[in-house]
């Protein structure tokens, strides 16, 4: 795996010469591309290289081709949605992996070469479509569907009444963050993905249920305490913050007193935290795949300090969700693909620790 870890630090270093050296000889190629989109297009061509050399090195760095090839399949159900050509995908990948033979060594370029060759067997099959994620049978469909609806419809107000009627009714918080909030978060990143909602009414979605989600706290926070303490948060970088805090509420429901950091949090900040808190666990997220590596050195930054060394982390987030072994690569303690889990998992690491 050194040699891996090598590979993806090479491709780190230099990720903007390649992406503008690959940019380039795209454009050297196709010439019509700079009519066809602009200045803007040869930025955003300049971006996605970017991205595709992060998923790349990330996938390098993990060893997991699962990771890459997960990506592939999302840029390339994006683009179609967006219509533009599949070729333009494959010709910037091409683009990039003859830069990167040109400028990395050859027992790293042919790590690398691996990844990117497996892209374009991918590319040449359909894109694997993503299926709605409240389906037929999901536990509280009709639920989900409905707060769906009226978000959708920009009606808040009838979303947080549908939810406060069910809760009024019984049903369990920890099943509506699981069955509502987190498949519907997923849908309409779905609908996002596939063009069919914009950016602005995924925010509005995204900020509504994070206001619902607030209402429920008297109930959350009504538990008796367990002595138990952790430290939730998101690496630096990273905005995707409801995962977490929802796997945080559900330790809270259960007795552990928890200090959640929110999103995008500096590795020196989390582990004067945990020294602090005094924390027993720490659970740390990453959605996007390209801050792994930031949750990597904070695991090493953890351990560094022996005021923190013996602290048990957890990690999750949709990289570990797409590469289940990814959580040992990187030196975790344990991972879980959601909250209910995440306590079971904890309560084992926590009693064998004790
Ligand atoms: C809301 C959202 C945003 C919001 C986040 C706002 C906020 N305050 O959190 C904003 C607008 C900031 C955003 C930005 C971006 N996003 Co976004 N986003 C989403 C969306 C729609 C929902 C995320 C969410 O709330 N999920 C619900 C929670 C409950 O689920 P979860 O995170 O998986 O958490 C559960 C488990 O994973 C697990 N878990 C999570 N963390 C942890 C931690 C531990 C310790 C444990 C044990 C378990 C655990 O337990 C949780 C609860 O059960 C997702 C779609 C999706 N599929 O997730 C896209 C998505 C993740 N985003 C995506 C993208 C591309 C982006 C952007 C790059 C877009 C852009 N061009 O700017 C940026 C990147 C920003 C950044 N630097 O982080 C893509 C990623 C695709 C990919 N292949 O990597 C997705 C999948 C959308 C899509 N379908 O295309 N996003």
């Amino acid at each position: 795996m050194a040699k891996h870890k090598r590979t993806a630090e090479l491709i780190y270093k230099h990720e903007l010469d390649i992406a503008t050296a690959a940019v380039d000889l795209h454009y050297l190629r196709h010439p019509e591309l700079e009519a066809r989109y602009g200045a803007a297009g040869r930025a955003k061509c300049l971006q996605d290289a970017r991205y595709h050399l992060a998923y790349l090195a990330e996938a390098v760095l993990a060893g997991s081709t699962l990771l890459f090839k997960d990506y592939i399949n999302w840029a390339q159900q994006m683009l179609a949605s967006r219509l533009v050509p599949l070729s333009d995908l494959v010709t910037n990948i091409n683009c990039i992996k003859e830069v990167l033979a040109q400028r990395l060594p050859i027992e790293h370029y042919i790590i690398a070469a691996k990844y990117l060759n497996n892209a374009f067997i991918q590319l040449e099959g359909e894109a694997e479509e993503t299926a709605s994620f409240i389906s037929e049978n999901a536990p509280l469909q009709t639920l989900a569907n409905a707060y769906l609806y009226y978000l959708l419809a920009g009606n808040r107000h009838q979303a947080y009444r549908l939810i406060m009627d069910a809760v009024e009714n019984n049903v369990p918080v920890k099943d509506i963050y699981l069955h509502v909030f987190q498949l519907v978060q997923y849908e309409i990143g779905r609908l996002w993905q596939l063009n069919k909602i914009s950016v602005a009414q995924e925010h509005y979605c995204t900020a509504a249920t994070q206001m619902i989600m607030s209402q429920l706290y008297s109930i959350i926070f009504n538990t008796e305490r367990n002595g138990y303490k952790l430290v939730a948060t998101c690496v630096a970088g990273d905005l995707h913050e409801i995962g977490v805090r929802m796997v945080a509420d559900f330790f809270e429901m259960e007795g552990w007193d928890t200090y959640f950091l929110g999103a995008n949090t500096p590795i020196e900040s989390i582990v004067r935290t945990v020294q602090e808190q005094n924390a027993d666990l720490l659970l740390v997220s990453a959605t996007m795949t390209y801050h792994v590596r930031a949750i990597a050195d904070l695991i090493e930054a953890v351990r560094a300090n022996k005021e923190t060394a013996h602290i048990k982390i957890m990690v999750g987030g949709y990289p570990f969700n797409t590469a289940p072994e990814l959580w040992k690569t990187i030196g975790a303690d344990a991972c879980s693909t959601n909250a209910q889990h995440a306590i079971e998992v904890a309560t084992k690491l926590i009693t064998v620790a004790a």
